[in-house]
């Protein structure tokens, strides 16, 4: 009788996904792209000031679920790389914005003095116009291997996320809305699909789009996208409330200084982490059908609302 190999006999532990590992892995590939991406030229002091903050940390949450489901729908890390640098380049810029006196009027983001602390208004004003109009001409120009109405279905994408229809749109709201005691459930929401959401939902779709992703695929993801979307918001609005300056990189407790409604204003602290928390399982219940080849969506799914920072 042929003895059997001990090692078959052992029980197969399934293979636990592991997240952190995952998600300084990826942040280092993007930071290596987003450094190679802009180059110092003439005139210096707008390169460097768009360099300053593209390349001044953060989470890199939304080039990282661009490169994911890109590969999770066929495609490859080279296809999608250029479109996961714009939308660092994107979010960056609006973080840029969003901190300008005439907006939130911040001294401090990810750990650092804010664009305008370190250039001046106008300098930062203009880093922000610079890397919004070069993320749009790199993924023009750098996308490779992507079929060109697909490089054209992801600028249109980003163009909407970002004009009056998305971010800019969201932002107006939430700067009409400070102050303001009366703000409902549904205007809250209308701010943060278009402020917060509309980019993680981009960031999501356009991975999907570069790989040619079916719609039935590209739907499915968008679900994804929206309930993280929102329980990414629902976090950031505790966190803005529970977590230290050393923690978040910026001035906490901001919202209520500047009279901010927040899912926690609206909801309390326990009834907002209950709704991040179903939000998330229904992101996850979306991915379903993808079996492990998904594990980073849920994993990054879960993070949203674990997250300290
Ligand atoms: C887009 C043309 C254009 C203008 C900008 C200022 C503005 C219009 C919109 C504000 C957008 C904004 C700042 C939304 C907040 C999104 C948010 C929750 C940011 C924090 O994201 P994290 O936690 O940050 O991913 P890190 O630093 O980790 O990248």
């Amino acid at each position: 009788m042929v003895q059997a190999n001990k090692k078959s006999k052992e029980p197969q532990q399934p293979t636990v996904f592991d997240l952190q590992n995952y998600l300084k892995q990826q942040k280092g590939v993007v930071e290596q792209a987003l450094d190679r991406s802009i180059a110092i030229a003439k005139p210096e002091k707008i390169y460097e000031a768009m360099r300053y903050s593209l390349l001044a940390g953060g989470k890199r949450l939304r080039p990282i679920l661009c490169l994911a489901t890109c590969q999770l729908t066929g495609g490859t890390v080279e296809m999608a790389m250029p479109t996961a640098c714009a939308l660092e380049m994107i979010h960056t810029m609006s973080l840029i914005h969003d901190d300008l006196p005439a907006m939130d009027n911040d001294d401090f983001r990810r750990g650092k003095p804010t664009n305008h602390k370190v250039y001046g208004d106008d300098i930062a004003i203009l880093a922000g116009d610079g890397l919004l109009a070069y993320a749009f001409e790199y993924v023009a120009t750098q996308t490779k291997n992507v079929a060109p109405e697909n490089i054209l279905r992801v600028v249109a994408c980003l163009g909407r996320t970002v004009g009056a229809a998305g971010l800019v749109g969201g932002q107006v709201l939430d700067l009409e809305s400070e102050g303001k005691s009366d703000i409902t459930a549904e205007t809250l929401s209308f701010i943060h699909t278009h402020k917060t959401g509309a980019l993680l939902e981009a960031s999501v779709v356009s991975g999907a789009i570069l790989a040619n992703a079916s719609a039935e695929d590209i739907d499915k993801l968008s679900q994804y996208a929206q309930n993280i979307g929102l329980a990414f918001q629902i976090i950031d609005d505790i966190l803005d409330i529970t977590a230290t300056d050393e923690q978040l990189g910026k001035t906490a407790g901001k919202d209520l200084s500047a009279q901010k409604a927040t899912y926690p204003s609206l909801w309390g602290l326990e009834k907002s982490r209950l709704k991040a928390r179903e939000l998330v399982d229904n992101a996850i219940a979306q991915v379903a059908d993808y079996g492990a080849a998904a594990e980073p969506l849920r994993a990054v799914a879960k993070y949203i609302v674990t997250r300290d920072r």
